[in-house]
């Protein structure tokens, strides 16, 4: 015989004790005081892909205010789309936020990148409130003038084994291991020793190296064209960095990092990791809670 569970009128379960650590919902969306800042960057959100993190994305763009938007490209992955049509609601969502901000006056310029390179063909136009471009000078509150460009024309060659630079130390033991069984089987075919580990360690300072020459290439570009520095994406590697006076700066993406560039009202520009920022988040609502609960 199964019992049907009961609902009281305030919508709780019969005959379970409050507990407030399951009631602890987030708080409703109105009510988060948002972030004001003078520019947002974000970048490589790769809509209609999986990998997408769109509800951190979504969180994100309900929690700031700011005068100015950058859509630094791969923001649609039309690559993707073209193999296959995958759209799930959250996407729409993002979409519908980011014209719900240009409504409510942010200014928002759109700069295709790679992934989304169809949307090149219509730079000067505008769109819903958003403005299409190739690349964009901003000019920061203090004064300086940024060069703004998704960066993929910087970069000759895709680097596929760009994971391996982020190998951490318990991957790296179980690599030897499988270097290991790898030679054992390889001996038993009387077949000399490959080191697989110094393969993958090789191609590592590679995807390390990639990196380095990248972020000089563009801070060498951006010297170029006399401007103070760039902003750029493409590399899914967020980075604040002093190229010999040029700054660069990488937004990072919403597929593995989940980044943005912020500027201050005062020009100061900062990286917001946003997994990070609702792992602190979710601590603090924990331990109110618990305060509450003791
Ligand atoms: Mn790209």
């Amino acid at each position: 015989m199964t019992h049907a569970l009961e609902v009281t009128r305030d919508g709780r379960l019969a005959g379970i004790p409050f507990e407030p650590t399951w009631f602890s919902e987030p708080e409703p969306r109105s009510f988060v005081p948002k972030q004001r800042y003078r520019t947002v960057w974000i970048s490589d959100i790769h809509l209609g892909t999986a990998g997408c993190n769109a509800d951190l994305l979504i969180d994100f763009l309900h929690s700031i205010e700011c005068e100015t938007l950058y859509l630094v490209g791969d923001i649609i992955d039309g690559w993707r789309l073209r193999k296959g049509w995958f759209w799930p609601a959250s996407h729409n969502e993002i979409v519908r936020r980011v014209l719900k901000l240009a409504r409510k006056g942010t200014r928002v310029v759109y700069i295709p990148g790679n992934h989304d390179e169809m949307m090149r063909d219509y730079a000067g136009l505008t769109f819903g409130g958003v403005e299409i471009a190739l690349e964009a000078v901003h000019e920061t509150a203090d004064g300086r003038r940024l060069m703004v460009v998704h960066g993929d024309m910087f970069d000759g060659v895709v680097m596929y084994a760009r994971w391996l630079a982020f190998l951490g130390d318990q991957a790296y033991t179980m690599l030897l291991k499988a270097n290991q069984l790898l030679n054992a089987v390889r001996r038993r075919f009387q077949m000399p020793y490959w080191s697989l580990s110094a393969h993958l360690k090789k191609k590592v300072k590679n995807a390390v190296q990639f990196i380095t020459e990248y972020e000089t290439v563009v801070a060498r570009e951006a010297a170029s064209r006399g401007v103070d520095g760039v902003v750029c994406g493409h590399i899914h590697s967020a980075e604040i960095r002093d190229m010999d006076g040029i700054i660069y700066y990488n937004d990072g993406d919403w597929v593995e990092s989940c980044t943005a560039l912020v500027e201050d009202h005062d020009g100061h520009m900062h990286l917001l990791d946003w997994a990070a920022h609702l792992r602190a988040r979710s601590n603090a609502q924990n331990s109110k809670a618990k305060a509450v609960a003791a």
